[in-house]
């Protein structure tokens, strides 16, 4: 499937109404600097549409992304990384919780998405348990696997199916565009 259309709508820090105007959500989380907003570009093919940073914390509003008039694509901050005001962190982590678990939003799907050098880290299995918690269906990807021989990459992609109860895993590379095409039809078939 092609995206024709992809515009930004607006970022919340909180209650909005637009958690509830009844277009499907497909959330994109994980830790800081994995990769979400260089994903969600490529998807759309609109290299500048979310903001993309070489330090982690670039993300720090739940960020609506309207495609093909008919989803919303949510970019959403990231978690797990030490630099930074504790404070700033723990109102990024607060609110990343706040999408998942007050029921405001109802996303369709959520993208887990895994660094391939870091595999399943301790932050991306407390996510994991969450979303498993409050029964959101969730997919994970394995990005940035550019960085990673081919015999690293498979046994990094065995262990994170085994750690995450045998579910499948998409590859894939912003750098190289590995995986795209083929998360996005997965995406937007549902
Ligand atoms: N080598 C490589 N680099 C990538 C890939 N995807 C993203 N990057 C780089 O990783 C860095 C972080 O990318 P972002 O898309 O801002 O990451 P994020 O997960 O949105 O980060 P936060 O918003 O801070 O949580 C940028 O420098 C990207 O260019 C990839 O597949 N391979
Ligand atoms: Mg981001």
């Amino acid at each position: 499937m092609k995206i024709t259309s992809a515009e930004f709508v607006r970022g919340i820090r909180g209650t909005n109404e637009i958690l509830s105007d009844g277009i499907p959500q497909i959330a994109f989380i994980g830790r800081s600097n994995v990769g979400k907003s260089s994903i969600l570009n490529s998807l759309t093919g609109k290299s500048g549409m979310a903001r993309v940073g070489d330090k982690p914390g670039k993300t720090t509003e739940i960020n609506f992304f309207l495609m093909n008039k008919s989803h919303y694509f949510v970019d959403l901050p990231g978690y797990g990384y030490a630099a930074g005001a504790q404070k700033d962190r723990d109102k990024l982590r607060k609110l990343i919780i706040w999408y998942f678990t007050s029921g405001e939003a109802k996303p369709q799907k959520v993208v887990l998405i895994l660094e391939a050098k870091a595999g399943l880290t301790k932050f991306d299995d407390q996510m994991m348990q969450l979303l498993k918690e409050h029964r959101h269906p969730y997919i994970i990807v394995l990005n940035k696997v550019d960085k990673l021989s081919q015999r690293e990459l498979s046994e990094q992609s065995a262990k994170i199916a085994k750690s995450a109860g045998g579910g499948g895993v998409v590859q894939t590379s912003v750098e190289t565009g590995q995986g795209i095409d083929g998360l996005r039809d997965a995406l937007l078939s549902v």
